[in-house]
């Protein structure tokens, strides 16, 4: 991990518009036609790359390939040469550490302190820990009794699924598309990615890491698109892919639900939530602000586990409103290759108006507005940028759509609550179940509170500390199915028992 020195700033990222172009079978192509699209600074809204636009053909191609690579040197490769392969692409990772840096901050507009000790780190560990991981994976075996007394040995073999389609978002781009690539690369599959349209930049990249250190032709692919009539799309519905796995919008996990039905593919589900923190009045309470606003405003409130129905006890909800409110008064918001700015921009101007109308609907729900609900005024180096003010409200009805639907911006309700049992039921009162963040000094009821949770995870007295081991997911139209660990080493591959009379 590098450190930033305060005050400092690094270099402007990828300022020349550049191509980047499509990577299948080993090569950087252009699309089958020869469309590109521009990719943009959600900074200032300058064009950074002009993007190949793949689709169904480009697609195919990458299949094809694919395919080739499964049958061949990959397929055949031993085990502990395709995962010392992987761990060298995390040590190329750090290696280029930079480049993907200012590639990632150039696409996102993400502040410099959280790519460099999220993003690219965690890009590089996916590859070690799914390594480490897979090499170290027992056999599952059962001794049978049989009538005859002498038994039957059951074993258990893995073997990887086939070509995975990776359909990523834009939040946090090399994370979450390395969080799916490694562990289906460690596990013997090979991958056609698409990542998101906002994004290509880092998927790219890691495409001239995986020549660099000699992964095959065909085993990593790259088709930059959209989602419907394009790239995203033709990944979900072609016969030659066997399972997608995917993170985004709850919205498009169901209409790739309906496009992978066809061939009954396998799919994995990281999608929306609307996270809720309980804050209990015998919290740290220093410790709870400061938790719950790094829940909220982190990475311009666009990481899917951030907070935006935030519930307080009642005898410290005023104090707790105003702490948070000089939390995110705090913030700089700026040119976010400079190290004293903690929040950037949202991704593009198209998310800032979906933002933006939740700001103007919460008024109209007749939400207060303790802090923000505007655009700041950056000055004209950032008019073109896609900039917001971090917001908090109180006041408004749990059944208000601001307190219902996910916005995914540096946003959050806060509201009181009596007793133990009405947080838990405003907490559980939501379509999405991805996480909670729990802020208690009294462990019996975290314990107890985290139990009644109906979310795939819950952090107590933290939020966003990753043991890649752990399951990581969430219930009802936040996902299906679970990564992470063995969890993702069962998703990857396909379980065969083989019975041995002896
Ligand atoms: P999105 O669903 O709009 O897009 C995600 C990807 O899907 C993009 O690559 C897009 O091109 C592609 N796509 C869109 N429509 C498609 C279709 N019909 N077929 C195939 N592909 C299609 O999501 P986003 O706006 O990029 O990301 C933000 C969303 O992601 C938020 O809802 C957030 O909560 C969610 N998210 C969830 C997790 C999690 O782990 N649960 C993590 C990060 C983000
Ligand atoms: O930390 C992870 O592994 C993970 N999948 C994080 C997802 C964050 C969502 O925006």
């Amino acid at each position: 991990m590098q450190e930033i020195e305060s005050g400092s700033s690094i270099a402007q990222a990828a300022v020349s518009p550049r191509k980047l172009q499509l990577f299948i079978d080993g090569a950087f192509v252009d699309a089958v036609g020869g469309a590109t699209f521009p990719d943009i600074s959600p900074v200032d809204g300058r064009v950074v790359a002009e993007v190949a636009e793949g689709g169904a053909e480009d697609v195919d191609r990458a299949v094809r390939a694919a395919r080739r690579a499964l049958e061949g040197p990959w397929g055949k490769m031993p085990l502990n040469a395709r995962l010392d392969l992987l761990a060298r692409v995390a040590d190329r990772i750090i290696e280029r550490f930079d480049e993907f840096l200012q590639a990632e901050i150039a696409d996102t507009g993400k502040p410099v302190g959280w790519a460099c000790n999220v993003d690219i780190p965690r890009g590089a560990a996916n590859f070690k820990i799914f390594a480490n991981l897979v090499r170290n994976l027992p056999t599952e075996s059962f001794h049978t009794d049989t009538p005859d007394g002498a038994g039957a040995l059951n074993y258990a073999l893995r073997s990887p699924l086939g070509v995975v389609g990776v359909i990523c978002p834009w939040n946090l781009p090399l994370l979450l598309m390395t969080w799916k690539v490694a562990p289906a690369l460690a596990c013997g599959n090979t991958v056609v990615v698409k990542p998101s349209e906002e994004t290509p930049a880092t998927a790219t990249l890691l495409a001239e890491v995986m020549n660099e250190v000699g992964i095959p032709p065909g085993v990593y692919n790259v088709v930059h698109g959209f989602g419907p009539g394009s790239a995203g799309e033709a990944i979900t519905m072609h016969p030659g892919i066997s399972a997608i796995t995917f993170t985004g919008e709850s919205r498009t996990g169901q209409a790739i639900m309906r496009a992978a039905a066809g061939n009954v593919k396998h799919l994995s589900f990281e999608l929306g939530g609307k996270n809720p923190a309980i804050i209990f009045a015998d919290a740290d309470f220093d410790a709870a602000v400061a938790g719950t606003a790094r829940s909220t405003f982190s990475n311009c409130g666009q990481v899917c586990l951030c907070s935006e129905r935030v519930y307080v006890e009642r005898p410290i909800f005023d104090r707790f409103v105003e702490a948070l409110k000089r939390e995110a008064e705090s913030l700089k918001l700026g040119d976010p290759t400079e190290s004293d700015v903690t929040m950037g921009p949202l991704i593009s101007r198209g998310h800032r108006e979906k933002v933006l109308s939740y700001y103007e609907l919460a008024r109209q729900e007749g939400a207060t507005v303790i802090t923000g609900g505007g655009v700041p005024d950056l000055g004209p180096a950032y008019e073109g940028g896609a900039y917001v003010e971090p917001t908090i409200w109180t006041g408004l009805p749990e059944s208000a759509r601001c307190i219902r639907e996910e916005i995914f911006g540096p946003v959050c309700h806060i509201q009181p609550f009596d007793t133990e049992e009405e947080a838990i039921a405003m907490a559980n009162d939501s379509v999405y179940g991805l996480c909670a963040a729990i802020w208690t000094s009294n462990l019996t009821r975290a314990h107890r509170v985290a139990r009644a949770i109906d979310t795939g995870m819950v952090w107590i007295n933290t939020w966003f500390l990753r043991d890649l081991r752990t399951p990581f997911g969430g219930t009802k139209l936040s996902g299906v199915g679970r990564e992470g660990g063995v969890h993702s080493v069962d998703f990857y591959t396909e379980l065969k028992n083989i019975c041995v009379k002896l």
